[in-house]
């Protein structure tokens, strides 16, 4: 695996018995399901591990936006640029909670954002394809949202209670979101024979990239093995990725597109599906930097900070001027 940026401090897995002290009872503590507040005692490398995964989280609901932003304006119907407007804005409010969650563990959301701008901070490889037609939005509300919720439904009864109860929202907005991208799939698959090949041309472009959303596969997941202990990982990433390729086909199948794997079967013995190999160079030179759309969208959180800095001073001043206006009874 490449190098991570973020050293958590974990060097390997312990086993309980080999932990004393506060690791230890704070290790009992997850075992009998209790959950861990932000008040609470915590090893140093549960508190950075968590907030290495809550920061990439919330960047990428952020990051995310972008993406489908691009269609708001081209979106085919008042309807349809309502739902997607509504729709890019839970993102946004995803990363808030987030980034909220984060600010718990004793980081700032300034130096979060910083390290993201910097290139320092990873978000989901999924947000660095294109978006090229309208049908994208379509596969990226049906695969990509389909993918989050099965990623997140398990996060909210993760150890950490701030992420977790965050999750339970941000769970319910995603199933909108999932249904919202379905809904017009299914639009095109019944539509004219050229806006059948628009879905089609959506699908063979995300589905692959929506599988390997999932993550490196267990074998090499450097950070699996600790999270499960710590119950911030309740499934791993081979058996997520597994749970959305056997909901998603059926879907697939029902919308009479084609998963774009020759070697996709139904194994009758897993009662499951097996799929063809995963490009994973692929993944890796996205996750390096190297995606189609890598350096577009960090220079567009760039730029989207740096034109939003005057509301930030407003902000800053009104909180500043109702303070002194609540200390001194006066108005200013
Ligand atoms: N992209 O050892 P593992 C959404 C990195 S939200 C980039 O397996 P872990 C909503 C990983 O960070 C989508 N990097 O790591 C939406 C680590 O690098 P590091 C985001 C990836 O943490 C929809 C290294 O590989 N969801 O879609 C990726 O145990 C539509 C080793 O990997 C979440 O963040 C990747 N795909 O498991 C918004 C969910 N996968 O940090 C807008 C929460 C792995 O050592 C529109 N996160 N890496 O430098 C998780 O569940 C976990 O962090 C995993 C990775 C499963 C993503």
């Amino acid at each position: 695996m490449y190098a991570q940026m973020v050293d958590t401090g974990v060097q390997r897995l312990r086993s309980t018995e080999e932990l004393d002290g506060d690791e230890r009872h704070f290790q009992e503590r997850i075992d009998a399901g209790v959950r861990i507040e932000p008040e609470d005692w915590m090893p140093d490398s549960y508190r950075k591990t968590l907030v290495r995964q809550i920061s990439q989280h919330a960047h990428s609901e952020i990051v995310g936006m972008l993406p489908e932003g691009n269609w708001i304006t081209r979106a085919p119907s008042l309807l349809r640029k309502a739902t997607l407007l509504a729709k890019v804005q839970d993102e946004g409010g995803h990363g808030l909670y987030l980034y909220a969650a984060a600010e718990t563990l004793g980081v700032s959301r300034d130096d979060l954002i910083d390290a993201l701008h910097e290139g320092k901070a990873k978000y989901s490889s999924i947000f660095n394809y294109p978006t090229l037609t309208w049908a994208d939005i379509g596969a990226i509300g049906w695969l990509v949202d389909g993918a989050a919720i099965i990623n997140q439904i398990p996060l909210c009864r993760c150890s950490y209670g701030p992420y977790g109860r965050a999750m339970v929202r941000v769970c319910k907005e995603e199933s909108f979101h999932q249904r919202q991208g379905y809904d017009i799939m299914t639009v095109l698959a019944q539509g004219s024979a050229a806006q059948r090949r628009m879905a089609q041309d959506a699908l063979n472009r995300w589905w692959w990239p929506a599988v390997m959303m999932f993550g490196p596969p267990d074998t090499e997941s450097v950070h699996s093995a600790q999270s499960a202990a710590w119950r911030i990982k309740l499934h791993s990433n081979d058996e997520l990725r597994q749970r959305f390729i056997d909901q998603t086909v059926p879907q697939a199948d029902l919308l009479d597109l084609k998963i774009p794997d020759p070697d996709l079967r139904w194994n009758e013995a897993r009662q499951s599906y097996d799929i063809g190999a995963i490009d994973w160079n692929e993944f890796h030179a996205v996750v390096r930097g190297d995606g189609p759309c890598n350096k577009e969208r960090l220079a567009a959180r760039r730029d989207a900070w740096d034109r939003g800095a005057w509301v930030r001073d407003a902000a800053a001043a009104h909180a500043e001027k109702t303070t002194i206006e609540r200390k001194t009874g006066e108005t200013r």
